[in-house]
């Protein structure tokens, strides 16, 4: 994966944990992937160290021999960063970085400094804000006991203590009441704008995903598009919406959003939901994957049961297998999913498919109708011929009947013509 070159500062171990009673090999996935971020985050990875535990430690999550080792391979390749595969409570960051005398991240912790890195909206930049303050509470707690037990504890430290700590979490309190009540804003403006184009009835799809499967590069190559596609976790962070016609049918719009991975911190989530809001809204999603990445399967059901968690299951789903240039026979013979494209968005080979199965979706969403129009009402044929495709037409004296489909939410507005 193409590393943020210019901006690496960091020299970075990475950490894997597992119990003895989980799953070693998806520890070693997970780890793979927290270089690719470490990567995208603008860390050079020098080594990664991996523990099986029968239980995780209180204090420093890891066992102290394991410390011990850590902290003689940051000594010989003069590391600056450590990163934990794992949640890391208040304490046991405190304590680590004590021991390591190096500063310390967790998975959550580096995914939000990525997003902190990205975020180049007014709406985005308060997004990473929240989920990095809603992130941060509740390990203030433990990074304070920790700081009380180091120095003895005991009676009249306790005191002083817990205030300077409630002082602390009520500032943190306050700055996120704000920041929520100005997302709230923005988000009553985004929902303005959808409801305008909702009036306009033009259909909707929105591109979801795993990080990186090429939803960006797909949404440029459909729409003739300049967003931001590049070999990097979480290039996408803000929402963009570009219009498309799709040639069995009429105006689209498709929406291109942030991307998904495995373990996403569950504040980033809330902090983005008026983002997600935007996939929510839409009639068809279209579900990118990466169909040359090794663990493309499980990439799905990750992102199939983020699509669960979010209940967007009730919406009619499209499996768009990206990368198909560089894809093995293998991969390609995985598959199972049933409505499903396979594409490149760099050669451009299946884009058409594509196209016409979103077509395809959007008709099997629509009802079959028949409207009339009388000879003076003629010219209203031309505006239902802009949202559908009218399959026949029969003329007479007085007027014209269109046999044609359409939406739950175009109906109301034809109404007048509507025989059947
Ligand atoms: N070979 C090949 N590479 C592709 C294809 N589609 C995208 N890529 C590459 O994959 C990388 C990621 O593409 P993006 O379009 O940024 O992916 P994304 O899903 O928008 O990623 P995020 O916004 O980071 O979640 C880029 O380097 C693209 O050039 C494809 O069909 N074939
Ligand atoms: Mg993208």
């Amino acid at each position: 994966m193409a590393a943020n070159k210019e901006k690496i500062e960091e020299r970075a171990i990475v950490v894997g944990v597992s119990l003895k009673s989980g799953n070693f090999s998806e520890m070693k996935e997970s780890l793979v992937e927290l270089e690719d971020l470490a990567f995208a985050a603008g860390a050079d990875v020098l080594a990664n160290i991996t523990q099986t535990l029968n239980q995780f430690q209180a204090a420093t999550l890891i066992g102290k021999g394991k410390v011990q080792e850590l902290k003689e391979l940051c000594t010989e390749q003069d590391v600056t960063l450590v990163i934990v595969d794992h949640t890391l409570s208040g304490i046991q960051s405190r304590n680590l970085e004590k021991e390591l005398g190096l500063r310390v991240l967790d998975r959550s912790q580096l995914i939000l400094d990525i997003f902190a890195q990205r975020a180049q909206t007014y709406e985005g930049k308060l997004q990473v804000e929240l989920a990095q303050m809603l992130d941060q509470l509740p390990r203030m707690v433990g990074a304070w006991l920790g700081s009380l037990s180091r120095q003895g504890g005991g009676i009249g430290t306790r005191g002083p203590g817990e205030t300077a700590l409630e002082i602390d979490r009520r500032i943190v309190q306050k700055r996120i009441k704000v920041i929520k009540k100005k997302l709230e804003n923005v988000s009553k403006h985004r929902a303005q704008h959808r409801n305008k184009r909702k009036k306009h009835q033009v259909p909707s799809f929105s591109m979801i995903g795993y990080t990186n499967s090429g939803k960006s590069s797909l949404l440029n190559r459909m729409t003739g598009s300049q967003l931001l596609a590049k070999d990097q976790l979480f290039a996408t962070l803000d929402p963009a919406t570009r219009k498309l016609h799709l040639e069995n049918h009429g105006p689209v719009v498709i929406t291109d959003t942030v991307g998904f991975i495995r373990n996403l911190p569950t504040h980033l989530i809330e902090a983005f939901k008026a983002t997600l809001e935007e996939s929510a809204d839409a009639d068809v999603l279209l579900h990118v994957v990466d169909l040359s990445n090794p663990q493309l399967n499980k990439q799905i059901e990750i992102v199939d049961k983020l699509i669960e968690q979010f209940e967007w299951n009730d919406k009619p789903i499209i499996y768009v297998f990206n990368k198909l240039d560089k894809s093995n026979l293998e991969n390609q013979f995985s598959v199972k999913q049933k409505n499903r494209a396979f594409t490149s968005a760099i050669t451009g080979e299946g884009i058409d498919k594509l196209k016409n199965l979103m077509a395809a979706t959007l008709k099997n969403l629509n009802t079959e109708v028949v409207l009339y129009f009388s000879k003076d009402q003629e010219h209203k044929i031309y505006d239902l011929a802009r949202i559908t495709t009218i399959d026949k037409t029969e003329k007479s004296a007085s007027g014209t009947t269109c046999f044609t489909r359409l939406s739950e939410a175009q109906i109301p507005s034809w109404s007048e013509y509507l025989l059947k």
